[in-house]
């Protein structure tokens, strides 16, 4: 057969405009929106979606996995401790134990992976795409509002074009240190973000997957993003928490639509 063939360009352009569009019109409504794809939302998705419910990662950047895809300076070498490596393991992600209850891996392995399994879960990734703002109505957060991460590069005097709003149940926030929608819950609903705190490994490993919760009806944070709105220590190149934490944000999401929707049967 010669490749090519039959194919017109414009063949091309609508297998794009309409297979995109589908999946746009899909989403605009749906059960859990997670902004952005670093391991902590990666994760969260992962487990989400896996159990049926319907779920979006939203990310600016063109490709997915935020700060995992090096460790530090740049050395692209992922490091977890332990329990985290069973949540690779089970992802087909083995690690070398470097001392005990300490990993390391070739972080694009890790990350390939970890998408796969994303990918595989179910979820969809709306990509080259920035949260601008939350929906808040009837006392609770209920979605976001997106444009094309392009538009804000462009300059100021036309920065004016408005976004377009996307509905869910529940949004996490994994925006990793910046906590921007906690940051524009917390402006609405008058709380405070504290900022994350000075390295300490141990202390941020622990707190950041302890203080993994719903901070305002339907918001949930996870990742160092929590680590920025307790003002937590930051950990530095280490994702084990990371890990955690987006588990844990998962069955929090999970338990939040479940007892909405028992709330609604009754
Ligand atoms: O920064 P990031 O990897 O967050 P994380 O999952 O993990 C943190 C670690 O990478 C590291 C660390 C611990 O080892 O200290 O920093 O908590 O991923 C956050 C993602 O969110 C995207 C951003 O581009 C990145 O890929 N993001 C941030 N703000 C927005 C956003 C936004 N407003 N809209 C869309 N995406």
């Amino acid at each position: 057969m010669e490749v090519g063939k039959g194919i017109s360009e414009s063949d091309v352009s609508r297998a794009i405009i309409e297979g995109f569009t589908k999946d746009l019109m899909e989403y605009t409504r749906t059960d859990v929106v997670i902004v952005g794809s670093g391991p902590a939302g990666l994760t969260a998705a992962k487990f989400i979606a896996e159990t049926g419910v319907k779920t979006l990662i939203i990310e600016r950047n063109i490709y997915a996995g935020g700060g995992f895809w090096q460790g530090g300076y740049l050395f692209p070498k992922t490091v977890v401790e332990a329990p985290a490596q069973e949540v690779l393991l089970d992802m087909g992600i083995e690690m070398e134990e470097v001392k005990p209850d300490l990993y390391v891996a070739d972080s694009f392995k890790v990350v390939a992976k970890l998408l796969a399994s994303v990918a595989d879960s179910g979820a969809k990734l709306l990509n080259s795409t920035y949260v601008d703002d939350l929906i808040y109505k009837g006392g609770r957060i209920g979605g976001v509002l997106v444009n094309w991460f392009p538009i804000t590069q462009m300059p100021k005097f036309i920065t004016c074009m408005d976004p377009i709003a996307l509905e869910s149940k529940v949004v996490i926030d994994a925006t990793g240190h910046e906590a921007s929608m906690a940051s524009r819950a917390a402006k609405v609903l008058g709380f405070e973000i504290k900022g994350h705190g000075h390295l300490n490994v141990e202390e941020a490993e622990r707190e950041v997957v302890k203080n993994t919760k719903e901070i305002a009806p339907g918001l949930i944070t996870c990742g160092m993003a929590t680590a920025s709105v307790f003002g937590t220590p930051r950990m530095g190149p280490i994702f084990g928490g990371m890990l955690l934490s987006g588990r844990k944000a998962a069955e929090t999401a999970l338990e939040i639509l479940k007892s909405k929707a028992i709330a609604q049967e009754r």
